[in-house]
């Protein structure tokens, strides 16, 4: 697509598809957040975290998801902070958070590392020693005020949310990055083909009107006795993001595959479709165990978790990360450089 054909469909969706509520909210508070870590001279990274949904009604009943707990995102995210990071959190609603995720989302109950003592609440003496290492680093994040938490839903909460955090972090330049953990949907209901009420399962109780209708049919409704699913697609907002959003920032994008014999040479389209720094490709089945960095500087590398280590202790994939990155060549990784890591 022609760059200005690109910039027409950006313009056309945000047009068509109305900001949410909270966007003021949040831009208000990302000001804020950046303007102040850019002041004390911090690197800032937006990372994004946990799937886009696709509302199939206005009054949502039904939607179409993507896969994502948040765990990459999370993880990386606190590797981030270690850093020396500022972080915004871009992730949706529900989904996995930084430190906390050592204790939610599982089997077991937060309740289960406590017990009672002296008619008091105490951690449990075996959660001790984990517990006290988590709570440190989150205290002293706390404490420097270096961790924003946003959250979204669907995929035009995060489309708006990406782009206002995206130009409120331009100035910042390269000491800004983007590492776009989150799982985004490609297909869309555009709000002008949204049934407002719950989809009927027979044509009977169909609508066939939609909100402010055009002459297009609704992109979810009943035929006969089958559901049609008609979506369109999503304008590639990572191109607006690297030519027009932040074009001086680092930016790293993921790209999930479920078959493995596509997986690198989709990651290498994606880095010469958008010509940004890295793309971390991974498949759904290995994802916590393997990636593969396609960089223009080191081609094709992968990062494996020893199959001796492979169990679920271990602190995760995004620990190993540091050592590989092919942003710099020396010593510093991507999300330890206290400079440039543009190549
Ligand atoms: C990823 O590939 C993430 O690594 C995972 C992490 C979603 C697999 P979990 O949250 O899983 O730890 O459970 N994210 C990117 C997925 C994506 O939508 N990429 C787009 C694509 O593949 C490009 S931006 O087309």
């Amino acid at each position: 697509m022609a760059d200005h054909t690109m910039q027409q469909a950006e313009s056309h969706y945000f047009i068509s598809n109305p900001p949410p509520k909270d966007l003021k909210a949040n831009t208000t508070l990302a000001r804020e957040f950046i303007g102040r870590h850019a002041d004390e001279g911090r690197r800032v990274v937006l990372v994004t975290s946990g799937g886009t949904t696709v509302p199939l009604e206005t009054q949502t009943v039904r939607y179409i998801d993507n896969f994502s707990a948040g765990t990459r995102g999370a993880t990386s995210a606190e590797y981030f902070l270690q850093q020396g990071y500022a972080v915004v959190f871009l992730h949706r609603q529900f989904s996995l958070l930084p430190f906390s995720r050592h204790y939610s989302h599982n089997t077991r109950s937060f309740l289960d590392y406590m017990k009672e003592e002296d008619g008091r609440v105490v951690v449990d003496e075996q959660h001790q020693e984990e517990m006290l290492r988590v709570l440190r680093q989150y205290a002293e994040v706390k404490r420097e005020n270096r961790l924003l938490i946003l959250s979204f839903v669907t995929i035009t909460e995060y489309v708006w949310d990406l782009r206002e955090v995206a130009q409120l972090m331009r100035p910042l330049g390269a000491r800004a990055m983007f590492y776009l953990a989150a799982a985004v949907s490609d297909f869309f209901v555009p709000q002008d083909r949204m049934v407002e009420h719950k989809i009927q399962s027979t044509e009977e109780f169909s609508q066939s009107a939609v909100a402010g209708a055009g002459t297009k049919p609704p992109a979810a409704r009943t035929e006969g006795r089958s559901l049609i699913i008609d979506l369109e697609p999503v304008p590639k907002f990572l191109k607006q993001l690297v030519d027009g959003w932040a074009p001086e920032s680092i930016i790293v994008s993921f790209k999930l595959e479920t078959d493995p014999s596509i997986l690198v040479k989709k990651a290498q389209y994606s880095l010469n479709k958008y010509a940004h720094h890295l793309v971390i490709g991974n498949l759904l089945a290995t994802r916590k165990w393997e990636v593969v960095f396609v960089s223009e500087l080191e081609g094709e590398k992968w990062i494996r978790v020893p199959s001796n280590r492979r169990t679920k202790s271990f602190s995760g994939i995004e620990s190993l990360v540091g050592a590989a990155d092919p942003l710099t060549k020396d010593e510093t990784s991507f999300a330890g450089s206290g400079r440039s890591a543009v190549p």
